[in-house]
């Protein structure tokens, strides 16, 4: 196993990454291993790199490698084993002379950019890279970048730990119980409000979701829109989005991606359907998913849905493929 490892984050400049970048190379995601970084910005702000840097530097990282920043994608993308697509244009933000408001905008002008990065990931990434994305809408972004890269050894996946995250804690709360005591933990679709988090088939404390919480109607009215809408009420009291349980999230994701997953459990992830539990073949959309012992990721395969929860998860598969049909101009 490679004892270094090269991990470019685009984004570099904003709040997630702010975050997010130092905990790369603490020694605690990567374990034993030398981590590179190239961190990535647009021309405007990419100047501001090098306070980042600096402060890297002051902070004593022993297993920090090589720091880079630049603003060119290609450069950037050379040989690279993971990939962490934070940077994306957010809503609400005037673009071009234009309000950005509508989840369609978003998927135009994200989707240009991320046409871009996939081409330069399956021509200059390592081929069995792993890219995790999280700048919205992370799906539908990464569906574009995997379709563009079109390499299947390397590994799309858009980010929907915060969200299982989020559940766990929900749950945890509700059944006094560690967050660690919340296993199995699946957020079913979308990376948006039509989520699915399944307490269903969530281990708690050791028994099944619905044997531990044994109210529906708590899990309709209250943890599914609790989880549901979190992003927004952060937002609401924070006046800025989710920053660094997003990074947690991300470093998370990685972690999980690195080690064997324990039996009973599993892990977030958005990645390309199969065609597993009914979902239309290449949408990227949220399973369950195991890391097995040799490093490959796969879905579970074995977990039953409720007819509530086919119901709820079909809403999110329905967005997925009307996202899909808004960008198939950007598809090969
Ligand atoms: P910020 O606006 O603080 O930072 C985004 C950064 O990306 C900016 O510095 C911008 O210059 C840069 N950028 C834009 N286009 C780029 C490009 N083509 N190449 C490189 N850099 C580029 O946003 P932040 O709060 O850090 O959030 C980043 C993204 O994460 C947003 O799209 C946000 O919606 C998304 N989120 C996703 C979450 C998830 O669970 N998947 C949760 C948190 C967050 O909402």
């Amino acid at each position: 196993m490679s004892l270094r490892v090269k991990v470019v984050v685009t984004g570099a400049a904003g709040q997630i990454a702010y975050s997010l970048i130092p905990r790369l190379v603490d020694g605690k995601t990567f374990g034993n291993k030398i981590v590179d970084l190239c961190l990535v910005e647009i021309p405007q702000v990419v100047s501001k790199l090098e306070g980042l840097v600096m402060e890297l530097e002051d902070s004593y990282f022993p297993h920090m490698g090589e720091v880079t920043y630049t603003d060119n994608f290609d450069e950037a993308s050379q040989d690279a084993d993971w990939f962490l697509l934070v940077g994306s244009i957010p809503r609400g933000i005037v673009y071009e002379g234009k309000k950005i408001e509508e989840r369609s905008d978003l998927l135009k002008i994200n989707g240009g950019i991320f046409v871009n990065q996939g081409k330069a990931i399956g021509e200059n990434g390592k081929d069995n890279a792993k890219i995790l994305v999280v700048g919205n809408p992370a799906n539908t972004n990464a569906l574009i970048g995997k379709n563009a890269a079109g390499k299947d050894s390397q590994l799309w996946m858009a980010m929907t730990m915060l969200d299982a995250s989020r559940a766990k804690s929900v749950i945890s709360k509700k059944t006094s119980t560690n967050v660690s005591e919340v296993k199995n933990m699946i957020i079913w679709g979308n990376h948006s409000p039509t989520m699915y988090p399944d307490v269903e088939n969530a281990v708690i404390n050791g028994k099944s979701g619905t044997e531990a919480i044994n109210d529906m109607t708590w899990v309709e009215n209250a943890f599914l829109p609790a989880v549901q809408q979190r992003g927004k009420s952060v937002i609401d009291a924070r006046g800025a989005s989710s920053a660094t349980s997003a990074a947690k999230a991300a470093l998370d994701t990685i972690i999980a991606c690195e080690n064997t997953t324990e039996a009973g459990d599993c892990f977030s992830a958005a990645i390309a359907s199969d065609g597993s539990y009914g979902v239309p073949e290449g949408l990227i959309c949220g399973y369950p998913l195991m890391t097995l012992e040799d490093g490959s990721v796969e879905i579970k395969r074995d977990i039953s849905l409720s007819d509530f929860a086919k119901e709820r998860f079909q809403l999110s598969i329905d967005e997925l493929s009307s996202e899909r049909e808004a960008v198939k101009h950007l598809m090969k």
